[in-house]
């Protein structure tokens, strides 16, 4: 202890200290690897790294000088217990997996609570069944029908926290993804922030299985590291799929059409695993082949800090009058509210 200086421009400065896995300093974070240590910047990137320590058993000894930068915000130590290497991965591949997060119990129960709605719920403009079969495939704001829906929130609003390194953070959306055997349709390759359109691109979706997912019932898929580019410009997939709401965002579905898909990478989850990616994650997932359920809940966690990124607004007000104009030829009733509802768009 003796050893840790905290320097007058807020850095600190350690020799010879003694570091117990997941210790804080100051609010920042160190984590072990082996015979090596790495201290954590806010976002979960590395901020220094060294292998010059020794390991003796649970406790590791740093043998030099190591400056901790001042940037790094509060994280809460629990965060830590389910992986610690949740940071690095995160920070290098734009999404993390994390295994056996919520109990057998507890997925069993929310998946109790999905099937009741699924008895009670009728489509309408927060939820979506499957081309009018009736069998809905999209539930959003779960959090309204019931409490089980926080509990999840408060648990992963932790790890949101701590992968964004901001403490305020707001949700979004909670979602549900049901991919009904054979009716349901492949998600197209997309980033999530051309519908969020937030600036600085830092939030992020934990998406929870509900379900064991692989290939044939719908797996999600992420491109590794594609959340370094900027959010691209996406298309329209397909000009006859239905005007709606999506996470509040409205118009047709989107798509990044020329993604190269064969480099992407599959997550095969069980229930209780969450997958959480950035916002500029390129990602996808396949539709349902099997007779197997495939349910997936989709929560969107968004920091304060957040602004609306004017491109990508002018981007989106551009394709939504042009989707809207769709409309006049297909629901002409539908066309004369949205043409109301969004004037300032026309003007
Ligand atoms: O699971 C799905 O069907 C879609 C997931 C997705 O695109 C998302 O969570 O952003």
């Amino acid at each position: 202890m003796t050893d840790l200086i905290i320097n007058a421009d807020g850095s600190v400065t350690f020799k010879s200290y003694e570091i117990n896995a997941n210790d804080t300093f100051k609010n920042k974070v160190a984590i072990l690897h082996d015979n090596n240590i790495e201290v954590l910047k806010n976002n979960g990137g590395i901020l220094s790294s060294s292998n010059t320590v020794q390991n003796d058993g649970e406790k590791l000894y740093v043998q030099h000088n190591m400056t901790i930068d001042k940037t790094i915000t509060s994280l809460d130590i629990n965060d830590l217990n389910k992986d610690r290497y949740m940071y690095t991965d995160y920070e290098r591949d734009g999404y993390v997996k994390l295994e056996s997060l919520f109990s057998k119990e507890m997925i069993d129960k929310v998946n109790n609570v999905i099937d009741r709605l699924h008895r009670t719920l009728q489509p309408c403009d927060t939820v979506f069944d499957e081309d009018g079969t009736g069998k809905l495939k999209q539930i959003q704001y779960l959090y309204r029908y019931d409490p089980i829906f926080k509990d999840m929130i408060v648990t992963l609003s932790h790890v949101a926290k701590t992968l964004t390194g901001y403490d305020d953070i707001k949700v979004l959306n909670m979602q549900l993804f049901e991919k009904h055997p054979s009716i349901s349709k492949p998600t197209r390759s997309h980033q999530d922030n051309a519908y969020f359109k937030v600036t600085p691109a830092v939030a992020l979706t934990c998406w929870i299985s509900l379900d064991d997912i692989d290939e044939g019932n719908g797996a999600l898929f992420y491109a590794k590291g594609t959340h370094h580019l900027p959010t691209r410009k996406h298309v329209r997939y397909n000009k006859s799929t239905t005007f709606r709401m999506r996470s509040g965002v409205p118009g047709l579905s989107l798509c990044l059409k020329e993604h190269p898909e064969e480099l992407d990478t599959m997550m095969i989850t069980r229930p209780g695993d969450v997958c959480i990616h950035n916002c500029n994650t390129i990602h996808r997932a396949g539709n349902n082949t099997t007779n197997k359920r495939r349910r997936a809940i989709g929560l969107v966690f968004i920091p304060t800090v957040c602004v609306n990124d004017e491109r990508l607004t002018k981007y989106h007000n551009d394709n939504l009058r042009d989707d809207i104009e769709l409309q006049k030829y297909k629901n002409p009733s539908r066309y004369r509210m949205l043409k109301e509802q969004f004037k300032y768009l026309f003007e």
